[in-house]
């Protein structure tokens, strides 16, 4: 499949509600999709899951931007390409720059499954056409989080996140755990603690959560591996995790016993397939993780819980938690706190053209 073209839609997205952790508010999703078409008229759709500032990654939406169009492009304008790896080798020389690469790879998988005329899952080794979701609840009010919890309960969803930092933790899990008793509840500090919170976070295990996503720094393995020795609740690594060499380091010094996996961080689907068979055969938990895409991303999300051993329920919630107006036709909808994965063409989404235009701030094409 000869790359002949890619194009780069700036999208500026309202949330249906903004959303705060210990880092950043988002209140608008602003990020970039990808179009790349073959020679043969095929194309395939990728977004660049970075933020418009480095709160949550060094990579920014303007990196991932520059170094598509100066580095990655260049690497494979015009080639041949016959299969995801080949891509992955072709960018094997740029270090980091893992979600500019997601991006592209992303779209090169919807462009392949097409090609095979097998849908995305299938391709990956897809084996559950249901997978229970769960949802990501920003900084709040005890008041209204226990108020938001029995809501998405009540829709259906079986797993809860709630984002925590000092001072806004102990006192509204301990609420929310009395009203919830049997939840599979869980908490997110995007690294907003550190070794002297040690015996706050220990507390946390009197509320048998699921998990402790991110207590500490996003490059700090060693005090992570120090803070899980000391909890009885699993730590889980997000910010951490860019490769699977993050996740072997992770493993080796005991930072974690769960990794929360996004394609975006760790450079697209066939890093992440490598990353989850080596936690399965590692006995780490790994499960599908979020990052306020749209209906393009949500389907590589997808496509990845539908894998044996990523049944517990990820940060995929169903699109109108998100978005008024989705930029796929049919976006997905939960049915008993499970979404389906599509067995369409290909990623398994359709693009509405009308709602790319909406929400599209520049377009900028890379040609042959
Ligand atoms: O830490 O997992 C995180 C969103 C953006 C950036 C980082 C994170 C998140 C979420 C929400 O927790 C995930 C989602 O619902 O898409
Ligand atoms: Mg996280």
């Amino acid at each position: 499949m000869k790359l002949k073209e890619l194009e780069v839609y700036r999208m500026s997205m309202p949330l249906v509600e903004s959303f705060s952790n210990s880092q950043m508010t988002v209140k608008t999703r602003v990020f970039d999709l990808v179009k790349l078409t073959t020679s043969t008229g095929m194309s395939g759709w990728g977004e660049t899951v970075a933020f418009e500032t480095p709160w949550y990654t060094t990579e920014t939406l303007e990196s991932c931007r520059y170094s598509i169009e100066h580095y990655l492009w260049p690497l494979i304008r015009g080639k041949d390409v016959a299969s995801p790896k080949e891509l992955v080798q072709l960018f094997s020389r740029v270090k980091g720059h893992q979600m500019a690469q997601a991006a592209i790879e992303t779209a090169f998988w919807g462009i392949y499954s097409q090609d095979k005329k097998v849908p995305l899952n299938r391709m990956i080794g897809s084996v559950n056409d249901e997978v229970a979701v769960g949802v990501s609840l920003g900084l709040d009010t005890a008041e209204n989080l226990l108020r938001k919890v029995a809501e998405v309960v009540d829709k259906g969803y079986t797993r809860v996140k709630i984002k925590i930092k000092p001072g806004q933790d102990i006192e509204t899990i301990r609420l929310i755990r009395e009203k919830f008793p049997d939840l599979k509840l869980m908490v997110d500090a995007n690294g907003a603690y550190s070794m002297a919170d040690a015996e706050l976070l220990a507390r946390l295990d009197d509320y048998h959560l699921e998990m402790i996503e991110q207590p500490l720094g996003d490059d700090d393995f060693i005090n992570h591996a120090t803070l899980q020795k000391q909890l009885q609740t699993k730590i889980c690594l997000d910010e951490n995790i860019h490769s699977l060499e993050d996740v072997k380091v992770a493993f080796a010094l005991g930072s974690a016993r769960a990794i929360n996996l996004k394609w975006g961080r760790v450079g697209g689907i066939t890093k992440a397939l490598e990353i989850i068979a080596y936690c399965q055969a590692h006995n780490l938990e790994v499960w599908c993780g979020g990052m306020f895409e749209s209906g393009v991303g949500r389907a590589y999300n997808l496509a990845l819980a539908s894998l044996s051993g990523m049944e517990f329920p990820g940060d995929i919630s169903e699109s109108s938690r998100y978005w008024r107006e989705d930029i796929v036709k049919q976006p997905q909808k939960l049915h008993q706190g499970k979404l389906t994965v599509s067995e369409g063409v290909g990623a398994g989404f359709e693009i509405d053209s009308q709602a790319v235009q909406k929400y599209c701030l520049k377009k900028r094409t890379v040609h042959l």
